[in-house]
């Protein structure tokens, strides 16, 4: 392996505790849980396009953000060079995963054949550089969104030749995926919607999109990819709508397209958010289903209409999701991926160490405290007490769609009123409070 670039060393755990600013407080990567090592189970990741491709530019300003190992004048060697400084940092931060979407990682060229030649080269690279690491694919995908070409949807455009490119570049992504062992592939419909209802017809566009994610499974069986298929919902931005909204009208938009057999969601906390959702609700609504694929690990600003895509340092919201997460059996081959970025003037490189520590640390310490609230079990038997006239009786006929209105109508004049009965919501917040906040 080359020589070390960043002038920043290895993150260690140095215990919650210690002062020292850039070392992990709760994330020990080698401490066993249940026989599998905390970095086994949190499978971070780390997201290219953010941490070494943002450069802090935002709607009114250029960015702010420079790396020495930006400069020079080939884009491929540029590339290359990025490669081996990425993978300096996920070593040193711990990170046992990548994602990155196509353009990411090569330069896109002046024609499509450009573009994969550019590529396979840094491909090769980074299939060394994982090698030397171990660090692995969490997923990959294809940027179909930032080239002018995309500005009225890819899958979804109204020209059967955008779609026609957009479906060569998702078989590239796709190979590309397979060769460097991605453990997942996903789709994230940035521009799969659109501005106005006046120049667009809703139902072609959503078959259409639909067609193209059929043809991208059928592609990778016949390619040998391994990997889940994963569905990211956003509401809008860049378009009005996305179709992708949220997991409720994914979950609508896979069945009613048969996909739900090869399709599992990627669940983006700022994307929730943006829905008008919680975090925990996404996760529930996709475990529900079992669709429970993935999480793209952020947050937004409450005060701030769009996906601002910051790290998540909020204990308690982390540690509703982790309930959820582990209730639902885990992420399996998903993982947490920080889709996250510095803030414009965090400009220096130490700023995407304190970033990455904060994100790994809330999360971990999330899990710590899920994973007791569930061992302890109040909740859950609170759950279960709520809801146990169903376990007996015409409840269970109910459930077991062994009921009718006339029997039901029986039971009613024979009971009369129900007995009202609390839901009890501030002593379970205070419940949840004595976990997060144990003095
Ligand atoms: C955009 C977003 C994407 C996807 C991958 O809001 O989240 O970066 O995660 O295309
Ligand atoms: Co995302």
């Amino acid at each position: 392996m080359s020589k070390d670039i960043l002038h920043i060393g290895q993150i260690k755990y140095a215990g919650a505790d210690s002062d020292q600013a850039l070392s992990f407080k709760h994330y020990n990567p080698a401490e066993l849980v249940d026989g599998k090592t905390l970095k086994e189970h949190l499978r971070f990741s780390i997201a290219y396009w953010h941490s070494f491709r943002g450069t802090g530019s935002d709607p009114f300003g250029v960015g702010t953000i420079s790396r020495p190992w930006e400069r020079g004048r080939d884009a491929v060697s540029v590339a290359l060079k990025r490669a081996d400084v990425a993978f300096e940092f996920f070593r040193k931060i711990e990170a046992p995963f990548y994602c990155f979407h196509d353009r990411d990682i090569a330069p896109e060229g002046r024609t499509l054949r450009e573009s994969n030649r550019n590529l396979d080269r840094v491909v090769a690279h980074l299939k060394q550089l994982q090698r030397a690491t171990g660090v692995k694919l969490l997923w990959g995908t294809a940027n179909l969104f930032t080239n002018p070409r995309y500005m009225c949807g890819a899958a979804t455009n109204p020209d059967a030749q955008v779609f026609a490119y957009a479906a060569a570049q998702v078989k590239k992504a796709l190979e590309v995926t397979k060769e460097l062992g991605g453990e997942n592939y996903v789709f994230w419909g940035g521009r799969e919607g659109y501005e106005t209802l006046l120049n667009t017809d809703l139902k072609r566009e959503q078959a259409h999109l639909a067609a193209f994610m059929h043809l991208a499974v059928d592609y990778a069986k016949q390619i040998g990819f391994q990997g889940q298929f994963l569905i990211e919902p956003k509401p809008k931005e860049p378009t009005k709508h996305q179709y992708d909204f949220d997991v409720a009208s994914g979950i609508a938009f896979l069945k009613t397209f048969g996909l739900d057999r090869h399709f599992k969601f990627n669940i983006e906390t700022n994307h929730a958010t943006l829905a008008g959702h919680t975090f925990q609700h996404e996760i529930e609504v996709a475990a529900a289903v079992g669709l429970l694929g993935s999480i793209d690990a952020n947050t937004g600003d409450t005060l701030l209409g769009w996906d601002t895509d910051q790290f998540n340092t909020d204990v308690k919201e982390l540690t509703l999701a982790m309930i959820a997460i582990l209730r639902a059996g885990g992420l399996g081959r998903g993982g947490f991926n920080f889709d996250a970025k510095l803030r414009r003037p965090s400009i220096d490189l130490e700023d995407l160490f304190h970033a990455h520590i904060g994100g790994m640390d809330t999360y971990a310490l999330a899990f710590k405290l899920a994973r007791r609230i569930l061992k302890e079990g109040k909740f859950e038997k609170f759950v279960a007490d709520r809801y146990a006239t169903f376990d007996i009786g015409y409840g269970k006929d109910i459930e077991k769609g062994k009921s009718s209105f006339k029997t039901l109508e029986q039971i009613a004049f024979k009971l009369g009123e129900p007995k009202p009965r609390s839901g009890r919501q501030e002593y379970l917040e205070n419940l949840l409070n004595s976990y997060l906040h144990r003095g």
